[in-house]
């Protein structure tokens, strides 16, 4: 039997700070699981050295489900973006393991195909409406098929989702960066915006919007209301997600497609929204949610109820997690779509074999295993780099959801 007998963990910041683990059996197979958590990053990176590579070592890397439960109820300390990322990155590992030694991609060790390919959609934005306008165009021009479109809100410092360089990267300051919230400018503004999308692009691409937890729900459902004719694919986090509860009230008021989890990490984090049919869409991913095997449980359970899948799949997540997610949509038969933003070239020098993309859908590599290689000498380019989110703060000063 094979054993596990090496476990790195390696941080780089090829233009953001990616953690990932390495693990290396006896027998020389290396399997890669992605740890990123933003601006919290040497947490998870401490978390995996101290305390779980040395239960790893000398373990059956074929063992996934049992080091899994091993790892979960062995803490004694339940769920939470730490502990859960690094997890996920553990299992995330042994599957890229596993489906080297078998000798196939870790989507055929899934159940194989459901799909040709994975729907996913990008990021549009503008620092006022045409230059939204223009992005989106932009993004039709190179194939996509669903857009999110995120434009600043007028009189508001650094509004959530709009990009200042080539990629969109929002932790982008030593310190967090102080940004300035209105709910009430935002409501009066978004749903203007995205009617403009509408009158110009029509209702051949899916539109989507990301609220990104600023809003009460008696807010959202106004919010939902006020869009229901343009027909939102989805309206993304309108509420803080850790209140399951709240979702209740939205969905009373609302036809428009509710989606959120990018925050959570367990299945008990969205049982309520999952089991009370108060989503339409779960965006737990991957990496942030304990890795392939405890996702894949998530959306057995959503499948049950009508919801369909969402993954996160922001600049902060690796490509190791972007391949591993693509594994998983490429199979469940209740995909919905993927996030996807794209990294620097330097991420894509230190990590090679990215997922293939192509008017607007993202297809898994036939390499065995996840297809991903790291390469240590380019990542030695880059150090680790701290880096924070910003915070938001409403017009009178007080701390409001970023
Ligand atoms: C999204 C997300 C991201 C997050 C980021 C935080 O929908 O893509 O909301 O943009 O803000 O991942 O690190
Ligand atoms: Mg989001």
């Amino acid at each position: 039997m094979a054993t596990i007998d090496r476990v790195e963990v390696l941080v780089t910041s090829p233009g953001r700070n990616f953690v990932t683990l390495r693990i290396t059996t006896s027998d020389g197979v290396t399997g890669l699981g992605d740890a990123t958590l933003n601006g919290r990053e040497l947490a998870v990176a401490a978390y995996l050295e101290e305390h779980l590579a040395p239960l790893l070592i000398g373990r059956d890397p074929a063992r996934i489900e049992d080091t899994w439960q091993y790892l979960y109820k062995g803490a004694y300390w339940r769920r939470g973006p730490v502990t859960m990322t690094a997890i996920a990155a553990v299992d995330v590992a042994l599957w890229d393991i596993k489906g080297k030694v078998a000798g196939l991609p870790v989507y055929q060790l899934l159940g194989g195909r459901s799909r040709d390919g994975v729907l996913v959609y990008c990021h549009a934005s503008g620092s006022d409406v045409e230059s939204l306008l223009d992005d989106v165009a932009a993004y039709r021009e190179m194939g996509f098929q669903a857009i999110r479109a995120q434009a600043a809100v007028p009189g508001l410092s650094g509004s959530y989702g709009v990009r200042r360089g080539a990629i969109y990267e929002p932790a982008a300051t030593d310190l967090p960066e102080e940004q300035v919230w209105s709910t009430e400018a935002y409501l009066d503004f978004a749903p203007s915006y995205l009617a403009r999308v509408r009158e110009k692009f029509g209702f051949g691409i899916h539109l989507l919007h990301d609220v990104h937890h600023r809003l009460t729900p008696i807010e959202a459902a106004r919010f939902g209301k006020s869009v229901e004719e343009l027909r939102l694919f989805w309206m993304e986090d309108p509420t803080p997600a850790e209140n399951q509860e709240a979702f209740r009230l939205i969905r009373q008021h609302t036809t428009t497609p509710i989606a959120t989890g990018e925050v959570l990490n367990s299945i008990w984090d969205v049982q309520t929204l999952i089991t009370e049919q108060l989503i339409d869409f779960v965006r737990t991913t991957v990496v942030h949610a304990g890795g392939i095997t405890h996702l894949r449980r998530i959306f057995d359970l959503a499948a049950l109820y009508h919801v369909r899948t969402g993954s996160h799949g922001a600049t902060d997540l690796s490509p190791v997690t972007t391949a591993a997610a693509v594994a998983v949509d490429i199979c469940v038969p209740n995909f919905g779509i993927q996030e996807y933003m794209g990294h620097t070239r330097e991420t894509y020098e230190v990590f090679r074999g990215m997922p293939r993309l192509e008017n607007g859908m993202l297809y898994p590599s036939d390499e065995p295993g996840l297809g991903i290689e790291y390469d240590d000498d380019v990542a030695a380019r880059f150090p680790y780099d701290p880096k924070y989110l910003p915070v938001a703060r409403r017009l009178d000063g007080s701390v409001h959801d970023w």
